[in-house]
């Protein structure tokens, strides 16, 4: 078993409602051990023309691979209708988007998947996620 950070972004049509969605839906990959709350951020990086987001962070305990892991973030993101044609913006608008944030303290580099994932350094709400989730985490433990 692993433990696996997701995060989760939405900035098109109902936001809040992608992300309940989305969360319910990694319940096939594992357990939901804990989440953050659900922050809403200016988008970051080169399309700034772009809505506002709603992020949050999810600890999920999982027995799949990274691979596999991410080929299930993949198809709820298409079950949830995200549009990734080829009008479809590089970090542009999406109703839903999981990112594998970590995946235990794994080191990964390969063309479809690299963890930690590198965009962390750039983005301070995944931090106040994880800041959070462990939180919940050892609060949970203590209780
Ligand atoms: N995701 C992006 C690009 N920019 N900005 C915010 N605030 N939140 C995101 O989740 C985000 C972004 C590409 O996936
Ligand atoms: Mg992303
Ligand atoms: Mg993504």
């Amino acid at each position: 078993m692993a433990r696996a950070y997701i995060a989760l972004g939405a900035n098109l049509g109902d936001r809040a409602l992608a992300i309940e969605q989305a969360t319910l839906r990694l319940g096939r990959a594992g357990h939901v051990y804990a989440r953050s709350r659900i922050l809403e951020t200016a988008p970051v990086g080169p399309v700034a023309d772009q809505p506002a987001f709603l992020n949050c962070m999810v600890a999920l305990d999982t027995g799949l691979s990274p691979h596999a892991l991410l080929a299930t973030c993949l198809a709820i993101e298409r079950e949830l209708g995200r549009d990734r044609g080829t009008s479809a913006r590089p970090q542009g608008p999406r109703t839903i988007d999981l990112d594998i944030v970590a995946y235990d303290d794994l080191q990964l580099d390969t063309p479809t998947l690299k963890l930690p994932h590198p965009a962390l350094h750039h983005r301070g709400f995944w931090r106040i996620g994880l800041l959070e989730v462990g939180a919940r985490i050892r609060a949970l433990l203590d209780s």
